[in-house]
């Protein structure tokens, strides 16, 4: 289906008519809603629906690059571009199904983006949906015989919550991190549980494949499996920098939550014909799974 732009939409939905379902424009996820048809991801009301421009919210791949670092735009190309849906994409392995929809969104550098960043590269976006709702984000990024490269990726994830500061997150309690607002310095957090009281753009390092983003109010649970993504960046704007920003309401920050898998510190490494995978799964269980995940 293409939106009025042009722009591949696609919607996933679990067989046997439940609401759950999931929502790509393009290789952005902006909606992922479960079975009683809630919405699980923040997307601002200011958000700029357009083809190559980045949504404010849901979940955007940030390659090759994270922060601006080099020449390319901020946090990368590929949240900026058209992916084109694989219509025949390969089968999901034997006992990966068990109900699973799924859509492959794939990105590959045009003659234009040769010129600005010249590897010869695909990336696969495997985005499914299983029978109980769950989302889950699969990249296969491949070197196809070019120049040996390196990247940074980040699944830029925004949680919808009730009330920012009824939220923590529990997994990165002794994880070192780079705080962005202090110039990337590194420090180790201290606390049993971050929580939020003001702005706060970290990058956690070799972080457990397991956190959990807990919203006291909604007694609800995000819980975070990855792989392949050692880093986690955790971000909430707070009310200044949401003021400055176009396509935030000015108190949407007490809605949002940005927690996305990463791998930032050591960028990965593909030589020729190499491929490398990295996955997020994401599950919305009630609070009371929270004491024990
Ligand atoms: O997620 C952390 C961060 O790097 C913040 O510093 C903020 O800039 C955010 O990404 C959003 O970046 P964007 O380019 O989407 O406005």
């Amino acid at each position: 289906m293409k939106d009025c732009n042009g722009v591949e939409q696609v919607a996933l939905r679990v067989p046997r008519g439940a609401s759950a379902r999931v929502s790509l424009l393009g290789g952005q996820v902006i909606s992922w809603r479960n079975e009683r048809g809630e919405e699980l991801l923040f997307t601002s009301i200011k958000a700029i629906f357009k083809t190559t421009k980045v949504v404010r919210g849901g979940i955007a791949i940030c390659f090759p690059q994270f922060g601006n670092c080099s020449a390319l735009e901020q946090h990368g190309f590929a949240r900026n571009k058209m992916w084109s849906i694989d219509y025949d994409p390969p089968p999901l392995p034997p006992n990966g199904s068990n109900g699973k929809v799924f859509v492959d969104l794939l990105l590959k550098p045009s003659e234009d983006d040769l010129k600005c960043w010249p590897h010869c590269y695909e990336f696969r976006l495997r985005v499914s949906l299983s029978m109980d709702g769950d989302l889950a984000l699969i990249s296969r990024i491949r070197n196809i015989n070019g120049k040996p490269f390196s990247f940074s990726i980040v699944y830029h994830t925004y949680f919808s919550v009730s009330d920012i500061s009824e939220v923590r997150i529990e997994g990165l309690e002794t994880c070192d991190y780079l705080d962005n607002l202090c110039q990337r310095e590194r420090y180790t957090e201290q606390g049993d549980a971050i929580t939020f009281e003001s702005e706060v753009d970290r990058i956690y390092l070799s972080t457990p494949n397991v956190v959990a983003v807990l919203d006291h109010e909604k007694k609800q649970t995000f819980v975070i499996r990855k792989g392949g993504l050692p880093d986690m960046v955790v971000w909430n704007p707070w009310e200044k920098k949401a003021k400055s920003m176009a396509d935030l309401g000015d108190d949407e920050y007490k809605q949002m939550l940005c927690v996305a898998a990463a791998a930032i510190e050591r960028p990965i490494s593909l030589k020729p014909g190499e491929e490398w995978t990295g996955s997020l799964e994401l599950t919305a269980v009630p609070s009371s799974y929270c004491s024990d995940h």
